[in-house]
């Protein structure tokens, strides 16, 4: 317990939940810096916000550059967090050269499996035993339309088994990891059946694979609670853990593009209040599937929807305010 400036007492968060789920946070190396002793208060599990993907430990062929990332796992050993792999394969965020042969054109399927291999064995193999659960494929799902998968790189060039090859790989790196398919609106009807499917599919060829996340980049307006409640149902069906992943509720609905604003109206400060409210006692009815709840990112102070999806706009999405002090929101979850 920490005390503020009006003498209530802060509980640490994740005791707040101690009983339900692990809670975590999204860290970067400026947050890990200057937030350190208000991610170890809150925070049992740790993912890094962008130091784990692909053009982050991999930019060139061969040249691997763990810094970063191995600064952030020698915090949470110092500290007892837990840690979630963020990303092995993904269409964003991912370097040119693994899908180019050496005269600059498009690579062969083999070419690009072991890229694929080699990246894995070395990612997952580095931290072997300390990372607790990978998201091995990122937002491989299309949003609409006819086709399930995702037209991608990874996806064009080795074909649709690009993902049973990526969590078999995973599964051979390290095989105590809990291995996990990751993606966004993952509570829309229409995706969520294309998510499902898509992972039946693996569970059914034998694929290694132990989780969904759900990212849960929602907001004020958006998904519904009966929505949440019924992908929640719908992924639980296939007898998988869920990890909520990249936990954040926009005070701006997606299409709203407005600029104006310097601070959250009190009108969203009362519906962030109600919404955390409502996610955070639906998780805890599902707390036997649902283990890990991690919010992207720690306080309002620094969050990438203040460039998503407007650039430069500022967004208030978290528990905790600019000033790292609780918000209602963070109040609501605890006086329940
Ligand atoms: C996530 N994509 C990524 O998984 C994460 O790695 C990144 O740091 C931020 C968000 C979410 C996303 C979205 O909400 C809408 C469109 C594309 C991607």
């Amino acid at each position: 317990m920490t005390k503020r400036a009006d003498q209530r007492e802060i509980p640490a968060l994740f005791n707040v939940f101690e009983n339900d789920f692990l809670i975590g946070a999204a860290v970067n190396p400026m947050t890990l810096q200057s937030q350190k002793e208000f991610i170890n208060t809150h925070f049992t599990s740790l993912t890094s916000e962008n130091n784990m993907k692909f053009e982050n430990l991999q930019p060139e062929e061969g040249r691997f550059t763990f810094e970063q990332a191995d600064e952030l796992m020698a915090f949470a050993k110092q500290n007892g967090k837990t840690v979630r792999g963020h990303t092995l394969v993904w269409h964003n965020q991912t370097p040119q050269w693994v899908f180019q042969n050496k005269n600059g054109g498009r690579a062969d399927r083999q070419l690009v499996l072991d890229r694929m291999k080699e990246h894995i064995d070395t990612v997952v193999g580095r931290y072997k035993g300390q990372i607790q659960s990978w998201d091995v494929v990122n937002e491989a799902v299309t949003d609409s339309g006819a086709s399930r998968l995702r037209e991608s790189n990874w996806q064009a060039i080795i074909g649709d088994d690009f993902m049973e090859k990526a969590f078999e790989y995973a599964h051979l790196a390290d095989r105590d990891a809990e291995l996990f398919y990751n993606d966004y609106n993952e509570s829309d009807p229409e995706k969520r059946e294309k998510i499902y499917t898509t992972v039946k599919d693996l569970l059914e060829k034998d694929v290694p694979i132990h989780g969904i996340g759900l990212q849960a980049h929602w907001s004020l307006h958006h998904p519904t609670l009966d929505h949440i409640r019924a992908a929640i149902e719908r992924y639980a069906s296939l007898g998988l853990k869920l990890h909520i992943t990249e936990m954040d509720v926009s005070v701006f609905a997606f299409d709203d593009k407005r600029t104006d604003l310097t601070a959250m109206t009190a009108k969203m400060t009362q519906q962030q209040m109600e919404r955390y409210h409502q996610f955070f006692e639906c998780f805890r009815e599902y707390s036997d599937v649902i283990s890990s709840v991690t919010f992207w990112g720690v306080a309002d102070n620094y969050t990438w929807l203040d460039d998503f999806p407007v650039q430069g706009r500022k967004n208030w999405p978290l528990l905790f305010d600019q000033d790292l002090q609780p918000k209602e929101s963070f109040w609501k979850l605890v006086n329940r």
